[in-house]
């Protein structure tokens, strides 16, 4: 009825404040972050495969990046979308360090006297490592020590930690150190636990820094390693006097001011989540991922930890978990793949006060490489999946196996009957006017844009 008003035309055009909304992206190392930011970009600036954010937001927008600022490592979207429009397109390089770039999106003003209005997404790329070792702040040598040495108790993790223990146990950890040698032989075998964990797909390691020492390579402050603590007195030069000291200062000067300088209040936080790679490695392992997401969850809530905030501004009002890699899976299953990240997440709510965070899962594949085919395997039609494999240069069909209903399902997970296949990524169409073939990515966007445009 009053429809005229959006008609209406003045002199000149009423201007709309321009948003901010930061969005950071994380996930655990291959979890599918660089992947993800691009076809992001790319999906808003092409903006063809998105029918379900143009239906809810009903209102047309045009999208472009905006010149890199100088402060932080830019996300290099040009080189990555290069990569994959090569007639032989290839997955992005891993990525070790923050890295930040702004979308712009403008969308068309309802009304005639309006000005557009525009949103800038601002757009982070860091390592979920990092939100482990936060969890370090709120313990001391001792205590960190305590839980560490626990945990490579366990019985999975013990078979790794052996040579590390035995160690240990043939030195004198409280007196003067009789070689100089021992405190790095100690810690070479604690980073060499934590890199045999990692490399069997458990996530939990702490400190970060160890598996990925970047500028610190041969940092003598990474000298340390979790040790127990003396029952009576102890040398002031022991070795456990001065790990306990290179631990105060790793906290202090790599964990406090590294890491936090770079986080700030985010309005939307996407946790990327690599479970099928997970599921394959079985219950351990998933178990471990467990863990992980615990301490990664607990840091959404240091905004408002009185001990924290003091040095910690972090503030975040929602999170999106969200499953990656949907297309290593028929479609058939994309509803029990998002219920099994539904259950670990749940699970830790009720442990966690989270309450005040909205917090939402999805599934997705961010570049959708397969198409979905039905085959015979044992004179039984199954789903399965098409894809070019790495390595390889036709194409060929492929039954993941069936995932459990429940990740509790331990003797599925035991038998190890899921099998993933790492296909080729597919070209990237030529043009920005073309995006590529994604799973849900339009749904994902929409979460981070609603109530806010
Ligand atoms: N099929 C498929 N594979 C994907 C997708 N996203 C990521 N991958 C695979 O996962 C690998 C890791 O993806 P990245 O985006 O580089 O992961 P990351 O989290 O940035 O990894 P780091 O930089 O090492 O922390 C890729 O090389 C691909 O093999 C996807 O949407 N579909
Ligand atoms: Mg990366």
């Amino acid at each position: 009825m009053l429809s005229f008003i959006k008609e209406i035309e003045l002199p000149f055009k009423i201007p709309t404040p321009d948003k901010t909304i930061k969005v950071a992206v994380t996930g655990l190392s291959r979890s599918g972050k660089t992947v993800f930011l691009t076809s992001l970009i790319n999906q808003l600036i092409a903006n063809d495969k998105l029918p379900y954010l143009n239906e809810k937001l009903g209102r047309p927008f045009v999208a472009r990046l905006l010149p890199p600022d100088s402060v932080y490592v830019r996300f290099d979207y040009y080189s990555k979308i290069k990569a994959f429009r090569l007639k032989e397109p290839k997955w992005p390089k891993a990525t070790k360090s923050v890295s930040k770039t702004t979308l712009q999106l403008e969308f068309k003003s309802e009304y005639a006297f309006l000005k557009n209005q525009i949103i800038n997404l601002e757009l982070i790329d860091y390592p979920g490592e990092w939100l482990l070792d936060l969890s370090m702040l709120e313990l001391d040598f001792a205590s960190w020590s305590k839980s560490m040495l626990s945990l490579a108790k366990v019985a999975k993790r013990k078979r790794y930690a052996q040579e590390w223990l035995q160690y240990m146990q043939s030195v004198d950890l409280y007196g003067l150190p009789a070689d100089e040698h021992t405190e790095e032989i100690l810690h070479d075998h604690y980073s060499e636990y934590l890199k045999s964990l990692h490399y069997r797909g458990y996530s939990f390691v702490q400190p970060g820094r160890f598996l990925e020492p970047g500028d610190m390579q041969d940092d003598p402050l990474l000298c340390f390693c979790p040790l127990p603590a003396p029952v009576g007195s102890c040398h002031p030069d022991s070795i456990y006097a001065r790990f306990e000291k290179r631990y105060e200062q790793y906290i202090q000067e790599v964990v406090k001011r590294l890491y936090l300088e770079h986080f700030e209040s985010f309005d939307t936080q996407i946790v990327l989540v690599d479970l099928l790679k997970t599921l394959e490695h079985g219950y351990d392992v998933f178990e471990d991922m467990h863990l992980s997401f615990k301490h990664i969850l607990k840091s959404f809530t240091y905004g408002t930890n009185n001990f924290l905030t003091r040095f910690f501004k972090l503030q975040i009002n929602q999170v999106i978990f969200a499953a990656t890699k949907a297309d290593y899976l028929p479609r058939s299953q994309h509803n029990r793949y998002k219920k099994l990240l539904e259950e670990m997440i749940w699970d830790l709510k009720k442990e966690l006060d989270v309450r005040h965070i909205d917090t939402e899962v999805t599934v997705l594949a961010a570049v959708k490489s397969t198409q979905d085919v039905r085959a015979k395997i044992d004179g039984k039609e199954v789903e399965c999946i098409r894809g070019v494999v790495e390595g390889e240069h036709e194409p060929s069909t492929h039954f993941p196996g069936e995932l459990p209903e429940s990740y509790q399902d331990e003797t599925f997970l035991r038998k190890g009957d899921f099998h993933v296949t790492r296909f080729r990524p597919i070209s990237f169409p030529l043009r920005d006017t073309k995006a590529v073939e994604h799973i849900r990515m339009d749904k994902l966007i929409y979460s981070i844009l609603k109530d806010r445009v």
